[in-house]
């Protein structure tokens, strides 16, 4: 399995981008340099986000992130924003649909069904017909049963999936693996996944969105599976993104006044947190385009700073 593709539109068009020719030189030159490259970074293809939704939470709340994002993308008063918010999570389908770029993971069947039917119920998007995995029997809350069971075994298909819906995808910004780290299946198989992305696509970025599980948590291990996840996780991704049980809890109940709190609200709190942080932006040196990598220059320093500390 490789990445091939997706580099190979990344060098292509860094190409095409220094054979163009330069902004001219006298006394227009700074308005015309800036109006060169804001041209540029318009005319490139939008930097895609490949979404990994493991297990029961990474599912649920990988559905509301993929809702807030369309109706944003929809709802944008600016075309040039909604154009580079949908192409950053969603791809065009032949007949105009918009299709999430997204894997669904999980090792039973249960969630997945029900966050396929109800993005496909929305009328507004839905997830790929093909692009989610799953099996009959969960990992038990079993952090050990994800990463050295249920991982590797199912390691070809997972990787398969990902592959394809990179292939989707004209430049690859990188990953977003979604997940919570009580479980066995997300905190398990979600670090076994990251650290195959890692392996296999070294040049895009990984970053983790996990939730952390209540304090009076009902998975009794809960703790283990943190700290286990949390070990692998500080050496393989290049950013995480915590939101906790207990303090979205406290959101939704304090701020929003919600009296009977679901899964579902706090989900949606999450979401449009994400949504912030994760959509297109404009940037002090963006030159009036919108920012093609929501991690901005964060993968750029890793990558510097490695071989100096290693
Ligand atoms: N915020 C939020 N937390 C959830 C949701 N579903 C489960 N959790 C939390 O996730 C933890 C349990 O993890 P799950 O995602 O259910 O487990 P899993 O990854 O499916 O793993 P297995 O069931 O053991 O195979 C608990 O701390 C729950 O509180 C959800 O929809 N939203
Ligand atoms: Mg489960």
């Amino acid at each position: 399995m490789s990445n091939t593709p997706a580099i190979a539109a990344s060098r292509s068009v860094t190409d095409r981008k220094h054979s163009r020719r330069p902004p001219p030189h006298g006394e227009t030159r700074k308005a015309a340099i800036t109006g060169y490259y804001t041209a540029q970074a318009q005319r490139l293809p939008g930097m895609s986000v490949v979404t990994v939704q493991l297990g029961q939470c990474g599912n649920q709340v990988g559905r509301e992130l993929f809702d807030v994002m369309c109706s944003d993308a929809q709802d944008a008063g600016r075309k040039t924003h909604s154009t580079a918010g949908w192409e950053r999570f969603f791809r065009q389908t032949t007949q105009g649909d918009l299709e999430a770029r997204a894997v669904l993971v999980d090792m039973e069947p249960k969630v997945i069904n029900h966050s396929m039917s109800r993005a496909a119920k929305s009328g507004r998007w839905r997830y790929g017909e093909t692009s989610h995995f799953s099996q009959k029997q969960g990992s038990g809350n079993n952090w050990a049963n994800g990463y050295c069971v249920h991982g590797p075994g199912h390691r070809d298909a997972v990787e398969e999936l990902v592959r394809r819906e990179v292939e989707h995808c004209d430049m690859l910004a990188g990953f977003i693996p979604m997940m919570s780290v009580a479980g066995g299946t997300g905190s398990g198989v979600g670090t076994f996944v990251t650290q195959c992305l890692r392996d296999i696509y070294p040049s895009a970025f990984v970053l983790n969105h996990l939730t952390w599980p209540y304090g009076t948590g009902e998975v009794i291990v809960q703790n283990y599976n943190s700290v286990l996840t949390l070990a692998h996780l500080y050496q393989l991704s290049d950013a995480i993104l915590v939101h906790e049980n207990d303090i979205v809890h406290r959101i939704c109940s304090q701020l929003l006044k919600i009296k009977q709190i679901s899964f579902s609200d706090i989900n949606r709190v999450i979401a449009h947190q994400l949504g912030g942080v994760l959509q297109p932006a404009l940037t002090p040196d963006s030159c009036g385009a919108y920012s093609r990598n929501p991690l901005g220059k964060s993968r750029t320093l890793r990558v510097r700073i490695q071989p100096e500390t290693a």
